[in-house]
């Protein structure tokens, strides 16, 4: 794992960057600084990493990871940064098959478990407990938020949102840019931009892209 050798730039200054932060150091993979827009940020340490400046100061081909929550904020500046070198960040204590894909930029926190043959977009978000069973396929920017359950072989499109607590029933098909509602229970297809709350999830309204 020879990147994990070279210091590696965090994008963003918030909670979610505190938790990929502390991801990265049970690693003991160095970090180049925080990076956030807000200048406000700048000078602040995140777990001891200072904020240097903006996403832009960052010289071509730095390993870099997205920690910002919102996933079209991710996509947005995964779009925008693009001399960055994007890395996956898998912590220590995470269940991974060795059969499965993850992209670039995708982090995966403590206590997820990912089974066998599961494909990852990237930027994705696999946060802190989350489970994602055989056969699942996230696209792009998909955030699976604290305790969320995927059984097997369920499909989310790139961009789409499980709030904490949210699970989706085997084989069940979800569009893109889609929220699902904290503590909600999937047990049909989702289309895009829908936003599904409850137990069974229904239909609330459309979500943005
Ligand atoms: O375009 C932007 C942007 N560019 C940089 N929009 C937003 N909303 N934020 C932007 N940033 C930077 O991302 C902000 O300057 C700030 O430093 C950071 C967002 O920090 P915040 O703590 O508000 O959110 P977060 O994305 O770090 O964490 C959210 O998502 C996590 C997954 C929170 O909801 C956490 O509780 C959650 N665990």
């Amino acid at each position: 794992m020879a990147m994990a050798q070279i210091p590696v730039a965090v994008i963003g200054a918030g909670g979610h960057a505190k938790v990929v932060v502390a991801t990265l150091q049970s690693l003991n993979w160095p970090i180049l600084g925080c990076y956030d827009n807000d200048r406000a940020a700048w000078g602040r340490q995140v777990l001891g990493v200072p904020v240097r400046g903006g996403p832009a100061e960052l010289p071509a081909d730095t390993p870099a990871v997205i920690a910002i929550g919102d996933n079209a904020v991710r996509r947005r500046l995964a779009r925008a940064c693009v001399g960055c070198r994007w890395v996956t960040v898998v912590h220590p204590a995470a269940y991974v098959h060795p059969s499965v894909e993850l992209g670039p930029g995708a982090v995966v926190f403590a206590g997820a478990v990912l089974q066998p043959d599961v494909r990852i977009g990237a930027h994705v978000i696999i946060n802190t407990g989350a489970s994602v069973d055989h056969d699942c396929v996230l696209g792009d920017f998909v955030h699976l938020a604290p305790g969320v359950r995927l059984s097997g072989s369920v499909r989310v499109g790139q961009g789409s949102f499980f709030g904490v607590g949210s699970v989706a029933i085997p084989g069940v098909r979800i569009g893109e840019w889609a929220t699902v509602g904290a503590g909600s229970v999937v047990v049909g297809d989702l289309p895009d931009g829908v936003k599904a709350m409850g137990v069974p999830a229904r239909p609330m309204g459309k979500g943005e892209p």
